[in-house]
């Protein structure tokens, strides 16, 4: 495995292998074997563009000879920056049958991110695509790469500009040394459970695992064509089962910018989509959306991410006619979802059951204080059925830690390894997952996750912010909005604070949606910023001036 990787140990390895869990198999190596079985199945689609199984294999084969050529190889890391396009299957097998490791950043990441994940993983090459969302990617290339020293190349999709067209990486496939079973396959970002987002080591045999029973669960087969809204780079499009879910039975996957309702019902029309994956605002706004197109080809929506509420979920059943999956995970790993068969009342109050019968899940009682530490939960005990309790999960496809981070490993992981979610939740007698909330400071906005101390870190560095705090406020939408709580050494404007952090680079989904100036913040007995007092207040000023504009 990498250096700055945790294995996990030996004899959990043994045993997830004598399981069946574990195979040995790398995900570079399964596109082979579905490309002689699927052959000319149509694989991926985008607009005009259908490549089959047979193409996609070439395309990767040879894109990964002309990244060999280039220096590009075994572990080296590869921030991989790409919207919903082909060319993201075709990068990530041919980095996967290298043994490199794309780092997987999110379309709307902008210059601070990608700064930071290109030092972070010490990447020595970004692909970006030309431009999306009316976004040069190229700028944000040039800006990065002549204050990062180890990026040596960046790959353009379309007009390459200063930098080299993926198009001209292409060579003869030539027999490149492969990587393992147990290697690391890809880096998944973290939501952040404190301060900056961290890196997420997902090997081929834990996420190979992570696929088939995903893909399992949703009943996936070569009928299915999957609707890919959200950015395959995150892990619930790209595997949850996803993107890869539906290759591995051979289906097809369309790729779509967005979930919007107009572009995704003309595809679910045109290409008979059986099945997509959306997050709760989403669902919200397909429900609500009148059309004239037929979408009687959808079977399966999975909806997760953040909350969905009972009454949604039962709306969203009602309107579409199809099965709902409610669908809890995370990238670190562990992954709760309901089944086909589970009953409407199941299905619309509660995240179902982990998905492996080797996930190990504690609910225990920890004091909802996001600073406890890992030896407290390791100590603590378990809750009662039904009662809420903190999460820790270990498991078949669940990290033992993050890249090159030993403090944060030491606060989110126990001495025995379970991982501590920072999420709150509670369960049925049956053994089913209710999510209740969290204790990590993170606000999730949409199912899009805005670590607090992110946000204030880059607030911080503006001369007339004296100190901040970010914090939840409830959305009929989107679950949760952010807010900002400013003390100001000068006046200092919410336009202008904005501006500030847009000029930082920051990826716009992390500016505050709200703002609100004080004189002071109040603090605990311990003297911490109290972050709980400040979401009550924020909340309670939401809710009047919704009732009084009613
Ligand atoms: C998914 O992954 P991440 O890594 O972006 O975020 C994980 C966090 C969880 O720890 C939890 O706080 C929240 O997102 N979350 C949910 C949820 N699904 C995720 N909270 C309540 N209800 C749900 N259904 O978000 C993710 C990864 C794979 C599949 C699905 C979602």
């Amino acid at each position: 495995m990498l250096a700055g990787c945790v294995e996990w140990p030996d004899e959990v390895a043994a045993e997830y292998r004598r399981k069946g869990y574990w195979r040995d198999e790398t995900l570079g190596g399964l596109l082979r074997r579905w490309a002689a079985e699927y052959g000319q199945r149509t694989a991926v689609v985008r607009g005009e563009v259908r490549w089959s199984y047979v193409e996609l294999d070439r395309r990767a084969d040879r894109l990964a000879a002309g990244f060999a050529q280039r220096g590009i190889g075994s572990g080296d890391r590869v921030v991989v920056h790409l919207p919903n396009i082909p060319e993201f299957v075709a990068v990530c097998f041919a980095l996967f049958r290298l043994g490199a490791v794309p780092v997987f950043a999110l379309p709307p990441h902008r210059s601070a991110e990608i700064r930071y994940l290109c030092e972070y993983s010490a990447a020595i090459a970004y692909v970006v695509p030309e431009s999306h969302a009316k976004t040069d990617y190229r700028l944000i290339a040039a800006g990065v790469v002549s204050t990062v020293p180890s990026l040596r190349h960046v790959f353009v999709v379309g007009d390459p500009g200063e930098f080299t067209a993926l198009a001209d990486v292409d060579a003869e496939p030539a027999a490149v040394p492969e990587p393992g079973p147990a290697d690391v396959a890809f880096f998944l970002l973290s939501g952040g459970t404190t301060g900056l987002p961290k890196l997420i080591p997902r090997t081929h045999r834990d996420y190979a695992y992570n696929v088939r029973i995903t893909a399992d669960n949703a009943g996936l087969d070569v009928d299915t064509t999957y609707l890919a809204v959200l950015p395959a780079a995150h892990n619930y499009a790209l595997g949850c089962p996803g993107v890869l879910g539906a290759l591995s039975v051979g289906g097809t996957v369309v790729l779509a910018d967005s979930g919007n309702p107009d572009e995704a019902f003309t595809l679910i029309e045109r290409e008979k989509v059986t099945m997509s994956a959306l997050v709760p605002p989403l669902a919200l706004l397909w429900t609500d959306t009148a059309t004239e197109r037929d979408l009687s080809s959808l079977r399966l929506v999975q909806v997760g991410g953040s909350r969905f509420e009972a009454a949604p979920a039962a709306r969203f059943r009602a309107r579409f006619g199809c099965v709902l999956q409610q669908s809890f995970g995370m990238a670190e790993g562990l992954l709760s979802q309901t089944a086909l068969s589970d009953s409407a009342e199941v299905v619309d109050s509660t995240q179902g059951l982990p998905l492996s019968p080797d996930d190990e899940v504690r609910l225990v009682d920890a004091d909802a204080d996001a600073d406890a530490d890992a030896d407290a939960d390791a100590d603590a005990a378990d809750v009662a059925v039904g009662e809420v309790g903190h999460l820790l999960v270990r498991g078949p496809y669940t990290i033992r830690g993050y890249y090159h981070a030993p403090e944060q490993n030491q606060r989110d992981f126990t001495p025995d390894g379970f991982f501590r979610t920072g999420d709150l939740a509670r369960r049925t007698p049956e053994g089913r997952l209710i999510i209740e909330g969290r204790v990590k400071d993170v606000i999730n906005r949409g199912g899009e996750k805005v670590a607090a101390e992110e946000v204030e870190g880059h607030l911080l560095a503006h001369e007339a912010v004296r100190e901040v705090a970010v914090v939840a406020v409830p959305d009929a939408v989107m679950g949760e909005r952010t807010c900002a709580f400013v003390v100001g050494r000068a006046a200092v404007g919410a336009a202008e604070l904005k501006e500030f952090l847009r000029g930082r680079g920051l990826a716009a989904y992390k500016l505050p949606d709200r703002w609100e100036q004080v004189e002071s913040l109040p603090r605990t007995a311990v003297g911490k910023i109290d972050k709980a007092l400040l979401r009550e207040q924020v909340a309670a000023k939401v809710s009047r001036a919704s009732a009084s504009s009613r």
